[in-house]
């Protein structure tokens, strides 16, 4: 799934366009109604003709409202880049553009709107082409650069077709967001609905969140429960990454909570106030509309910091340099005002207060650095540098999060890495953070290119759903030895191929016992309770008393219920034979020996002969003998049996 956002100036039909792509009115407060101005952020969806699914945030264009506009523009996958065709690019395109750039956001569509207007109040031909060709002169040198450019208008409809069908062929192209297993959801909304309680929506990126969950809010660190999931106003039991979510929490209440929080699972993600980070000064001409020429960025400026949803203060300790020029790029430590819980390569937008304007932003290079560094010192610069690129093993533990399982071929294929790669790849192995899936046998000999690999943070995530989907079935189905193989894996939504190597590792680690057609927890024994006990007891003394004349399957089932006699069967605790007909397992066995033992010193047996060998009756004879044939032990010959 993916989620778009709008961007662009104040007026230039943002929120109409949604409005008409998606039947639904991104402007929900009343006082936006009033204004008629888009003041916080809105939310929307489409289906795309192919059917994929679409969230859609729209954001303020007014610069007054800049700062609302970054805490949804955080986790989109691609921008709708919004020009009015009659008034063509405005500060706001240009300080939008600039956000999306440093944000790293690479594909778009540009909607060049209002071309109703354009066309019929400017006489001269050509007018659209125009300002087209402004907004791809604009679009030069930045991440959106060669974006199409389609005119539309949301009053005729001309054009909107065209866009759906350029959103579909971009997002086509945008692989799709990472399931890491480590899953952040910045809220970028909170509120409470009668009935329910706490409500956070937000674009969840790293991972999927499931319903009965726990989860930790942070930086306070707060424990919640997921009580629901939707996306796009359905109910979902999973919600999944680049999709929007508003997640129903129990266990906190609205005032714990606000906008810039994140939801995540418990344990990995710290909040952090000293963050390294590579800052990139924007140039001069996104000074437009402020009036001033851009300053150097001094030692030590307090600025505004944004990443995710959220928004403090930040001291900027400049490393290497006593002032950064515009257009120019610098090592940085942040010294931030408030805890922000961040990650390496998260993006982050910084802004002057007064007048207020974004002047840059950057990457999150190490998020806990631990100390305040010294400036001037080589040893820190270059220790950055390496770090902002990334080490071999770094560079294939991100291919490998980005592609899920994948055999150590394509891997390293994909990685680019060349002769780095199988040593990289070793290390991630000896770290733990990549592991070869399949049996104990084929992990210790993982010479085989094809084998699967997986990262770490992936493999605890699914081997975290598979004990929570089997002790549900168990808790559900006390009595069966365990989970239907097929339904386990259509759960867990994996191929065959991966899906029978995770087992074979997940039963060689101990979690799960590998029944064949079945998978349980290894954890798992069937328990009875004292009636059930009581009543197997009974039953099967009965067995015991008459081992040849023995309860019928009919018999069985009303005194012990139908449950528990198919676990009995399937615990080998009882044989059956026929659809009426069960035995011991130690009288079946008998049974047969001396079937056996006759058939070989005469020649044959009948069927009187082996009910009067039993002293029973003939539908046990009859019924034990049809087995024999259809297990190929016996061969009927006219009325007599033969050995097979
Ligand atoms: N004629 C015409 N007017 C439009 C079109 N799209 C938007 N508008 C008008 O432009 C104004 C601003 O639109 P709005 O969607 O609020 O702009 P936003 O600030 O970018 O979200 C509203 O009065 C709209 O009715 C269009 O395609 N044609
Ligand atoms: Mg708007």
């Amino acid at each position: 799934m993916h989620v778009v956002g709008t961007a662009g100036h104040v007026d230039h039909g943002k929120s109409t366009l949604v409005h008409a792509l998606t039947g639904i009115d991104p402007d929900r407060l009343r006082e936006e109604k009033e204004r008629e101005m888009t003041i916080d952020l809105g939310f929307a969806w489409l289906t795309l003709p192919n059917g994929e699914p679409v969230g859609i945030v729209d954001v303020p264009g007014h610069r007054d409202f800049i700062e609302n506009m970054l805490a949804g523009v955080g986790g989109i996958d691609a921008a709708l880049f919004v020009v009015a065709a009659d008034e063509g690019v405005m500060p706001q395109t240009r300080e939008h553009l600039a956000i999306l750039d440093l944000l790293g956001v690479s594909t778009g569509v540009v909607a060049l709107t209002k071309v109703d207007l354009a066309e019929s109040e400017d006489e001269s031909e050509g007018w659209v082409e125009l300002v087209a060709a402004d907004v791809s002169e604009t679009l030069e040198g930045t991440a959106l650069e060669g974006a199409p450019i389609i005119p539309v208008s949301a009053r005729t409809g001309q054009g909107l077709d065209e866009l759906l069908a350029a959103l579909q062929e971009m997002l086509a192209q945008v692989e799709p967001r990472p399931d890491r297993g480590r899953p952040r959801l910045p809220i970028d909304r909170v509120f409470t609905i009668s009935g329910f309680g706490t409500v956070v929506t937000g674009t969840l990126s790293d991972g999927c969140f499931e319903v009965g969950q726990e989860v930790e809010v942070l930086p306070r660190g707060l424990k919640a429960r997921v009580r629901g999931l939707q996306t796009h106003k359905q109910k979902v039991e999973r919600a999944v990454p680049g999709s929007r979510v508003a997640m129903n929490l129990s266990g906190v209440s609205k005032a714990d909570l606000k906008r810039g929080d994140v939801v995540t699972t418990p344990g990995w993600l710290r909040p952090t106030v000293l963050v390294d980070v590579q800052l990139r000064y924007l140039p001069d001409t996104l000074r437009l509309g402020s009036g001033q020429a851009q300053r150097p960025l001094r030692h030590n400026t307090q600025l505004k910091f944004f990443s995710g949803a959220a928004e403090t203060l930040a001291r900027v300790r400049l490393l290497g340099q006593d002032r950064l020029p515009p257009g120019q790029s610098g090592w940085a430590q942040l010294r931030l005002q408030e805890p922000v819980p961040l990650v390496r390569g998260d993006r982050f937008i910084v802004r002057v207060p007064s007048p207020p304007a974004t002047v840059g932003g950057g990457i999150v290079v190490d998020p806990h650095p631990g100390r305040k560094h010294r400036r001037f010192r080589p040893e820190v610069v270059a220790r950055l540098e390496t770090l902002a690129q990334g080490s071999p093993a770094e560079i294939l533990l991100q291919a490998l999060e980005r592609r899920g399982p994948t055999s150590i071929c394509d891997l390293l294929s994909a990685s680019g890495l060349d002769d780095a790669g199988p040593e990289a790849l070793s290390q991630l192995l000896d770290e733990g953070q990549a592991i070869l899936l399949g049996t104990e046998a084929s992990i210790q000999h993982p010479a085989s290119s094809i084998q699967l690999l997986a990262a770490r943070a992936w493999w605890s995530a699914l081997t975290d759903r598979i004990s929570r989907e089997l002790s549900t079935y168990h808790q559900e189905f006390p009595l069966r030895a365990g989970m239907g193989r097929e339904a386990l894996r259509s759960g867990l939504r994996l191929e065959a191929k991966v899906f029978n190597a995770v087992i074979a590792r997940a039963a060689a680690e101990g979690l799960i016992a590998d029944e064949g057609a079945t998978v349980r927890l290894s954890s798992h024994t069937i328990r009875l309770n004292p009636e059930q006990q009581q009543q197997t007891d009974a039953l099967l003394a009965r067995f015991h008393r008459q081992p040849y004349t023995t309860p019928s399957v009919k018999d069985s089932v009303a005194a012990v219920g139908e449950e528990v006699l198919s676990m009995l069967i399937d615990r080998g605790d009882l044989v059956q034979v026929s659809p009426e007909v069960l035995f011991l397992p130690e009288t079946y066995e008998e049974m047969v020996a001396r079937i056996r033992a006759h058939i070989e010193q005469e020649g044959s047996i009948t069927l009187a002969q082996v009910r009067d060998m039993f002293g029973t009756s003939r539908k046990y004879a009859q019924g034990l003998l049809e087995h024999l044939d259809e297990m190929g032990v016996t061969k009927r010959v006219g009325d007599k049996r033969v050995l097979r």
